[in-house]
């Protein structure tokens, strides 16, 4: 016998046996047929800028909900895509502006006031940061459960307000000093420039320290959602203080208390009988983004639990995952590189044995604050319980709380917050 004829013995053999395992049909690495409803491929034009495959389908809109929020179910590592970062206000189309009329001015408390331009802005020394936004609002099913009867499905609804890019521009620190500010300085009030020129107050220690006049988002410029030509980016302050389409700082002795963030942004405490009028940094947040609520696991066995956290305080240093409904935790891995005030990734092997299972993360910054229970947040956040929480018709921003995921015997996930 030839080697050629030995050869096709042997592949005989191994047909054979194989055989009795699976006739005609090839199966996925989880046990399900695959092959079975593949629509038809077309050939792809080249495109000048590129597009995504058409059978990719992650949207900021879900059908239920008009709001703009990032589809963090199908994220995977921490950058956002430009195009997937949430946009906050949904109501209004984002400014058409002209990069080469476009000035920036920064006046108030300072000795030599000055006008700026793009083209200017991008001769001065650059640094380049990833960095999370997240508006106050986000993380708060309850709201949504006052207005529709029903806590939010998906992790799109539940934490969508929330997004990490890669953001170039100049340090607003050395703009400042070249205006000279003055010693009596406190407060800076940053200003947009769409028709209601959106204004808010920021202190100067944070303005001095690490905040982005951004042009550039994740290797391009900033898009129109985002603020083109420019924006500002406070690295772990509520959304609200990232002012985009930024045309204006003035420096204060003083917040220039405007009307958003006297009427909209405080938060009320009943304990206190007091508002709390300015709130800066973001507390420790964690959600698993899979499996989560609205998707559905086909098959028992072996998942990747994975999820981001992230913390207006600092870097993750900690994140742990329980599978039995919180009665034990463990150590989660976190993808490097772990980064201040950006969103980290975390994974966790889990192999679900068909029986319910609560889901749920938690975690831990390197100022060592720890994402509290939804109880837990009524408690620090002004001495009221969770039926305060379920029911108040005051605005409760900045919830943290843990999210858990129910995962029932047919393989469904739903939000069991409550
Ligand atoms: N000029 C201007 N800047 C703004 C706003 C606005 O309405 N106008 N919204 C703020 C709020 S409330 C949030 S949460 C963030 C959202 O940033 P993004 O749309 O890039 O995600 O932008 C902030 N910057
Ligand atoms: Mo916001």
């Amino acid at each position: 016998m030839n080697t050629k004829e030995r050869g096709r013995r042997r592949f005989l053999k191994g047909g054979a046996a194989l055989a009795g395992l699976a006739v005609g049909e090839i199966r996925s690495a989880s046990g399900q047929a695959i092959g079975s409803e593949r629509p038809e491929v077309r050939p792809e034009d080249f495109r000048a800028y590129g597009e995504r495959s058409r059978f990719v389908t992650s949207v900021r809109r879900d059908p239920r909900n008009p709001n703009s929020r990032t589809p963090l179910q199908d994220s995977v590592g921490i950058i956002t895509p430009s195009a997937l970062h949430f946009m906050v206000p949904t109501w209004i189309d984002p400014p058409d502006i002209d990069p080469w009329q476009h000035r920036l001015l920064i006046h108030g408390m300072v000795d030599r006031p000055l006008i700026f331009s793009m083209e200017e802005l991008k001769r001065l020394p650059s640094v380049s940061r990833i960095h999370f936004v997240e508006c106050a609002g986000s993380g708060d099913s309850l709201e949504e459960r006052k207005k529709n009867g029903m806590l939010a499905e998906t992790v799109q609804r539940t934490h969508g307000l929330t997004a990490c890019s890669e953001w170039t521009g100049v340090l607003l620190s050395m703009l400042l000093r070249e205006t000279g500010v003055q010693k009596e300085a406190t407060w800076l009030v940053a200003e947009g420039a769409e028709p209601r020129k959106r204004s808010k107050s920021i202190p100067l220690e944070k303005a001095m320290d690490d905040v982005l006049v951004a042009y550039g988002q994740n290797g391009e410029p900033v898009r129109p959602e985002q603020g083109y030509p420019l924006r500002l980016v406070v690295p772990g302050f509520e959304g609200v203080h990232n002012i985009k389409w930024l045309r204006r700082i003035k420096v204060l002795d003083q917040p220039s208390m405007e009307k958003e963030e006297t009427s909209h942004y405080p938060t009320q405490r009943p304990d206190l009988g007091k508002a709390r009028w300015f709130q800066f940094e973001m507390g420790p947040k964690s959600v698993i983004t899979f499996p989560s609520g609205g998707q559905r696991l086909p098959s028992r066995g072996f998942y990747e639990i994975t999820g981001l956290a992230w913390s207006g305080g600092g870097a993750i240093q900690r994140v742990e995952v329980s599978t039995d409904g919180g009665r034990t935790w463990k150590d989660a891995e976190l993808q490097e590189p772990v980064l201040r005030m950006a969103h980290t990734r975390f994974r966790f092997p889990w192999n679900w044995d068909g029986d319910e299972a609560v889901l749920q993360s938690r975690c831990t910054d390197d100022v060592e604050a720890i994402q509290p229970t939804l109880a837990e947040f009524g408690r620090i956040w002004g001495g009221v319980d969770s039926e305060y929480l379920k029911t108040t018709r005051n605005k409760v921003n900045h919830i943290n709380a843990i999210q858990p995921w129910k995962v029932s015997r047919d393989g469904s996930v739903r939000n069991a917050l409550l």
